[in-house]
């Protein structure tokens, strides 16, 4: 089972979108193992997002991400990278795919409401630096997790 961190963005979370957010991943069968809301300090946002620390748009993806709470996710299952970043959509909403979460509900690539992991790696890393081990349960079982996975509970 991979694990994907999810940040319902400061955006979302203003426009009152958060539970219609997390209502996309719970219907794709994803499992919540952990969930808080949070106001991003500039330590958490620059270690976030460290990859683009020498892009032009840098600094303003750090005002954004630290300018009101945010509520992030934890979620486990199978092929939980691909499908929650599928959920999502495209990094630019005006081209996402309807659908997705940045296609029904966005438009311009610095107000793009959510962030998913881009890789199993990633989503340990990311994981870890939003949430202590006490805060995650990785063990829960629902009783749909037959009627989600094939073969495997997480
Ligand atoms: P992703 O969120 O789809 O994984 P990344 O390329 O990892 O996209 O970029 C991280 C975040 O940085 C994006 O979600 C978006 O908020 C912001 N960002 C990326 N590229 C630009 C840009 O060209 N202008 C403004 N913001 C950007
Ligand atoms: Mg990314």
């Amino acid at each position: 089972m991979e694990r994907t961190l999810i940040i319902v963005k400061p955006d979302a979370v203003q426009r009152g979108l958060t539970g219609e957010i997390i209502k996309r991943f719970e219907a794709r069968g994803l499992k919540i193992i952990g969930l808080k809301l949070l106001q991003v300090d500039r330590a958490l946002a620059e270690k976030h997002y460290d990859v683009h620390r020498e892009r032009p748009f840098f600094a303003a993806l750090v005002e954004y991400i630290t300018s009101a709470p945010v509520v992030v996710m934890a979620l486990e299952g199978s092929d939980a990278i691909a499908a929650a970043r599928a959920t999502i959509g495209a990094t630019t909403p005006s081209e996402a795919a309807p659908g997705s979460i940045r296609g029904d509900l966005g438009l311009e690539i610095g107000r793009n409401l959510v962030h998913g992991s881009d890789s199993v790696e990633n989503g340990e890393l990311e994981v870890a630096n939003f949430f202590s081990a006490g805060e995650l349960l990785s063990g829960w079982a629902r009783a749909v997790d037959g009627w989600v996975f094939e073969y495997q509970t997480p």
